[in-house]
């Protein structure tokens, strides 16, 4: 490995590599409680892969052990349904006193509250949407019960993905539903305490929609510019095809809008697939090192994992997913922005794009986790070490 970081230092300077370094130790995301839950492999018969944990103290069991093999995700995405109701209908803060003391006894932190739209009577036809006031007025009130618990538990931050939408043309009035959305989120960020920033998630499918009423980052742009502390989040699996999530994210950084950002791997459809390494995801770290939005707290830019592993291991999937962002990070973390300008202003198009690739595609960055790893005390293989501990063997056995 110090060979390989020598070769490191000597292409890219010392400077960079410690930079480097220092990125990844520092780098945290969020961890989603319900890759751990009840999730199922879909078509293959509701195969759920098996230990998977039954309730939020059994989630928060399984994300310790990631932390303590990864050193990240140090705080918990929750689903206010999925997490601290007991009939997945009525939120109970007694639940939720429970999770932040079990939280704290494990040196786990409380993150993003997620209202949990897609759950509870009535709601077929939407949430803040519904023709039906007794539904919308229902999800007003989880959305009160997710920022208050956030503000006084965690950290202040609600994450709001609606599912609302339609299935066919004709079926609703677009921009009737469009003004229903805008005019009860309107109504919903005078009622939340204004501390609390709220994230608005756009999403441009679900399986068989003709619309969604918040399809792209343009209508979440707009409703948050009507709101006060909000801003956008961009999860990766919620795109159309071809489109450059990293320009969405350097224009968002220049136009100073707070944002939050959901990784996972997606093929076809909103696959929420185990993060892989790729391209996209190092560009967009490109973007936003270079905007200051990863490690500078006050620009209030939110990072998560979104993933649901439907057959695979839970624990490795979401180890794998942040060993996945950390190379991402790392590879942009080494691209010199003066010496690509330079490239740049001579009008040099072939090898501006063949500097930024050589970094992006083809360095292998990988004795840079091991060092940060090793400078952290954490082990150099955290899935190896994770078979070894024999934890799957335990969960899987107490939790039939
Ligand atoms: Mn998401």
């Amino acid at each position: 490995m110090e060979k390989e970081l020598e070769i490191l230092t000597k292409k890219f300077g010392k400077e960079k590599v410690e930079k480097a370094i220092e990125n990844v130790k520092n780098f945290d995301v969020e961890i989603p409680s319900w890759v751990f839950g009840k999730f199922g492999g879909g078509r293959f018969g509701g195969y759920i892969p098996p230990g998977y944990a039954r309730n939020i103290f059994e989630k928060i069991d399984d994300a310790e052990i990631v932390y303590k093999l990864t050193g990240k995700g140090k705080s918990i995405l929750t689903h206010v349904l999925w997490d601290f109701s007991l009939d997945e209908t009525n939120p109970d803060e007694k639940i939720v006193k429970k999770v932040y003391d079990y939280l704290k006894k494990k040196n786990l932190l409380l993150g993003t509250v997620s209202p949990t739209y897609f759950l509870g009577p009535n709601s077929y036809m939407g949430s803040f949407t519904s023709p039906l006031k007794e539904v919308r007025d229902y999800f007003i009130k989880q959305t009160l019960f997710a920022s208050n618990i956030a503000k006084k538990y965690g950290n202040s931050v609600i994450s709001l993905w609606f599912p609302d939408g339609s299935l066919y043309p004709g079926e609703i009035e677009l921009d009737e539903n469009y003004k229903l959305m805008r005019d009860t989120l309107i109504e919903v960020r005078k009622k939340v305490s204004q501390d609390v920033f709220i994230l608005i998630e756009y999403k441009l499918f679900e399986p068989t929609t003709y619309s969604t009423t918040i399809p792209d980052w343009a209508t979440a742009y707009i409703l948050s510019k009507k709101l006060k502390n909000c801003g956008i989040l961009i999860d990766l699996g919620h795109h159309p095809f071809g489109i450059n999530i990293e320009q969405i994210a350097a224009t968002l950084i220049i136009e100073n809008i707070k944002c939050g950002f959901h990784f996972n791997t997606r093929y076809a459809a909103d696959d929420d697939q185990s993060v892989e390494v790729s391209p996209t995801i190092s560009r967009i770290f490109y973007y936003l090192l270079k905007g200051d939005v990863v490690f500078n707290k006050n620009k209030k830019w939110f990072y998560a994992l979104d993933i649901a592993a439907g057959r695979e291991n839970r624990i490795e999937s979401v180890i794998n997913s942040i060993e996945s962002l950390e190379i991402c990070l790392a590879k942009a973390s080494f691209v010199d922005i003066e010496k690509l300008k330079h490239l740049q202003k001579k009008y040099d198009i072939i090898c501006a794009t063949r500097y930024f690739n050589e970094i992006i595609v083809l360095t292998d960055v990988r004795p840079v986790i091991y060092q940060a790893r090793k400078e952290k005390k954490l082990p150099l293989n955290p899935i190896e070490e994770y078979r070894k501990t024999q934890y799957q063997e335990k969960i899987e056995k107490e939790r039939k």
